[in-house]
């Protein structure tokens, strides 16, 4: 089976405890679930994976060009900071979508910023949980074409 990776970043792991009414009401979990049974039904197995730290995710890219056809990614915070994954994201012959719950061009000006998404295929925002649906979405009309 073709296999898909969700990859989320710092501070994800607690969605669903506050800022919901930034973020929304569910877990990573549940969101993780939706997008399993999403995937399934396109034919896609979607493994998972969360991290707090940088290095983890870079190492994380680097792998998943040997194991999946794509990848949908919130960077959460890294977005706005992280050359290095901007880096490995290039790194790798695989597309990677990026995906914000959050508007992140109505936020705060630093949120304006992405140094994520210019190597990606593209960026959904400000559509909570149904952007990583989206994404795999997209990924699938992607790999369809490609
Ligand atoms: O909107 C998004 O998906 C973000 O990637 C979320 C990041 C934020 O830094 C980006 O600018 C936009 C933050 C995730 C933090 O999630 C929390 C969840 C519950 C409680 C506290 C933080």
């Amino acid at each position: 089976m073709r296999k898909i990776l969700l990859l989320n970043g710092p501070n994800l792991n607690m969605l669903g405890t506050r800022e919901k009414a930034i973020y929304g009401q569910d877990t990573l979990q549940q969101i993780e679930h939706e997008v399993q049974a999403f995937g399934s039904s396109l034919g896609y197995q979607i493994d998972c994976f969360q991290s707090n730290h940088e290095g983890e995710l870079i190492d994380q890219i680097h792998q998943a060009q040997d194991m999946y056809c794509g990848i949908v990614f919130n960077p959460a915070a890294y977005t706005h900071t992280s050359i290095a994954l901007h880096d490995a994201i290039k790194a790798i012959h695989i597309p990677v979508l990026e995906v914000h719950l959050s508007n992140v061009h109505t936020r705060e000006a630093f949120r304006q910023i992405s140094y994520t998404a210019p190597a990606c295929e593209g960026q959904i925002v400000g559509l909570g949980k149904q952007g990583y649906l989206l994404g795999v979405q997209a990924l699938h009309n992607i790999l369809r074409e490609g």
